[in-house]
Parts: structure tokens; sequence; C-alpha cells
């Protein structure tokens, strides 16, 4: 890596130590990670996260062949950076029958589908029942199909309304056939930031404790972060920090998934972020996130061709063909509702990197030299 070369561009010293600390294998602070936000240019931190990211995963670039469900979009959390969760009377409110959810999985089984990722809103009158049930027939129906169902706030929320704890709540969807769990829900940490953006679900603590949990119990999760909104840089890296100390404790964490915000639609409003900041942000979180082995480009949030960029700069994954996403696209994003296997295989391909066909947890099920 010829730092001198990059360098000279941003002509700043510090960036230079930063630099070398990277390159000798040493774990950012929270101060080298916000500096690199402030000071440093993209093609120096996006240079640096792909070296990173090379000694980590080489050339590869993982997709999978999944599907996401969201079996409702009545929430009773009415988040306010979120134009997907509505109240029960709003005439967008909907709710999909179990055979409606059977029927998608079967779909999504029957192209080599090896993975149903479900997630929507919490409406008021689902017991803790209906979720188990949910993984139960899935399970029943498709044993193979991996299961990744229901973030850390519908865990949360089993547990308050039925006064469990989350490790009883876990161990029963784990019992039913609960593969894994996915990282919705983190949003931004930040207390600050949360009452305002998300005031009502569970807090970051409360998020973080579940994750633990599941970590305990042999259930792998991933971790997202909502950016773009109204938080500071300070608050990424923080949030950041808190996902990278429990790592540290459980290693249960498979891979990190930053969020870019849409704004269409939501109670906040705001801007879309820039190509630069989404380019940063995965950059810096390669950087400062030096246990987790996978960083995603989520191609729904991202748009196809940062996403293709992001894999030059840090980021190994693109998540899936995904088939059907409700939530991003409520909030106006202008990305397609799923892709082909074909298509992902040419975008990984087209970026100038060997694309890997993996299932849930990063075992590689066919390689596309
Ligand atoms: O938690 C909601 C986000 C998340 C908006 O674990 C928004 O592999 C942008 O977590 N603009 C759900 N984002 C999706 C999610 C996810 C996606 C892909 C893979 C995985 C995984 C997890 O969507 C929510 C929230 O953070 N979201 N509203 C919005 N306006």
């Amino acid at each position: 890596m010829q730092l001198d070369l990059l360098i000279d561009r941003v002509a700043i010293k510090v960036l230079r130590v930063i630099g070398e600390k990277i390159l000798e294998g040493k774990r950012l602070s929270v101060e080298d990670a916000i500096r690199l936000f402030y000071e440093a240019d993209l093609s120096y931190v996006g240079a640096l996260a792909e070296w990173v990211n090379r000694k980590k995963n080489g050339h590869f670039a993982y997709f999978v062949v999944n599907r996401q469900i969201n079996p409702t979009n009545i929430c009773i959390y009415q988040c306010n950076f979120c134009s997907f969760g509505v109240v029960k009377s709003d005439p967008r409110a909907y709710e999909m029958s179990l055979e409606e959810v059977l029927r998608k999985v079967e779909e999504t089984y029957k192209m080599g589908g090896r993975e149903v990722h479900i997630v929507g809103g919490i409406p008021p009158h689902w017991k803790v029942e209906h979720y188990v049930n949910l993984v139960k027939e899935i399970k029943r129906a498709f044993p193979d199909m991996v299961v990744k169902a229901w973030t850390a706030i519908e865990i949360h929320h089993m547990s308050k309304i039925s006064g469990r704890s989350y490790e009883d709540i876990l161990l029963e969807l784990k019992s039913v056939g609960l593969d894994a769990i996915p990282g919705g829900g983190a949003e931004i940490f930040s207390e600050r930031v949360r009452k305002i953006i998300a005031p009502y679900k569970a807090n970051a603590e409360e998020y973080l404790q579940v994750h633990r949990t599941a970590h305990k119990l042999g259930i792998p999760t991933n971790a997202t972060m909502l950016y773009g909104h109204l938080e500071t840089y300070e608050e990424r890296v923080e949030h950041m920090e808190r996902l990278r100390s429990l790592q540290d404790e459980t290693g249960g964490f498979q891979v990190f998934i930053p969020l870019a915000y849409w704004p269409e639609g939501t109670r906040i409003g705001g801007k879309r972020t820039s190509s630069v900041d989404d380019l940063k942000t995965i950059a810096i979180s390669r950087l400062f996130l030096d246990n987790f082995d996978h960083i995603k480009a989520y191609w729904v949030t991202l748009g196809e061709r940062v996403a293709q960029v992001a894999l030059n700069m840090g980021a190994d994954d693109l998540d899936g063909t995904i088939q059907e996403e409700k939530i991003v696209h409520s909030a106006g994003t202008t990305s397609a509702v799923g892709h082909t296997k074909e298509r992902l295989i040419k975008l990984i391909r087209s970026a100038g990197k060997i694309p890997v066909e993996r299932d849930t947890f990063y075992n590689p099920v066919a390689i596309y030299p």
C-alpha cells in the first residue's frame, strides 16, 4: 500500500498515522474514526478499506438467493424515520395470512432459495404464539430453508407483552426452527437521536441485550446502522463502537450493514445521503469494525452502482435476490424490488470481484469465477 501517494492528496499528517495503524493491523480508536469522517477523502479511506477487506475476503464478494417477507405493515411504534409502518385503521394496512407467507416461501424454495428474511411491523394484536407459529410452519413445510426472522425489536416486544425473558423467547423460537436474527431495528443508538426518530421502541441497551442473549444461545445475528438522518459523525462512530464491544464479548455478529436513510413519506423528512457519504460510511465501518468478518453493501438502499463501488471500498456482500422489499421502497428507494441470481452475479463480476453464492452463515454454496 503506497500511503505516500494517497496522503499527498490529503496532506494531513494525522491521517498518515491512522493509515499506518491500519497497515500494522492496529485497532482504530473512536477519535481516529471520527477524524476519518471529517477529514479524510473518499479515495484514502476507500483504498485502505479495500486493503483490509482483501486480507479478510480475498477477491470474493458474496450474495444469497433469498426472499424478504414483510408479513404486515401494521405497527404500534410509528417511528418517525419510517414510512412503511401504519396504524391498523389505515387504508394501506395489510396482514398476510399464513398461507400467503407459505406460498411466498415455496416460490423461493422452488427457485433454489436458501433463506427467508422475515421482518415487518408490530401489530397490537399479535401474541408471541403468532411469531412462533410463523417460524414453526415455515420450517415444517420447508425444513431446509434457513429462517432469519424477527429483529431485536420484535423479540423485545414479545418479552414485554408476555413478561418472559429474552432467553425464554429466543429458546422457544430456536426450538421451532429460528436459525438467525436479522440486524434491523438498531437505527442509531444515540439516545439523543433515538428520542426523536424512534421514541417508543426498544432502546440501544435493549437491542444489544437481545443480540447478546442470542449469541449466548448460539443464534447468529446481524447488525445494522441507519445513517443520514439527524445523527452526527460522532454518533455513527459511537454506534459502531457499541457493536464492536459486543462483538469482542460474544463474536456472534456475522455482518455489519450500514443502511442509508431514504426520506420520502417519513415524518422527519430530510434529504437522501450522497454517494460519497454512503461509500465513506462503508469504508470507515470496514476500518473500524476489525472484529467483523463482513460488511454488507445493501443494494436496496445504495442502488446497484454505488453498491458495486462499495465492493471496491471495503464491502464484500450485496445481500441477495430479495424478490420483494417494502420497507425502504415505501421511503422512496428507486432500486428494483428484487434481482435474479444471474443479475447479482453480473453486478459482482462487473465490479471486478468473484461472485460467491453463500448461505445465511457465509458458507460458500457456489463460486462463479
Ligand atoms: O430496521 C426503515 C430500515 C431496516 C427506512 O440483517 C429504512 O441481513 C432507509 O434491517 N430509509 C430493516 N432504511 C431492514 C434491515 C435489513 C436489511 C437487509 C439485510 C438485513 C440483514 C437487515 O430498514 C429497519 C430500518 O433501519 N429502514 N425505514 C428508511 N426510511
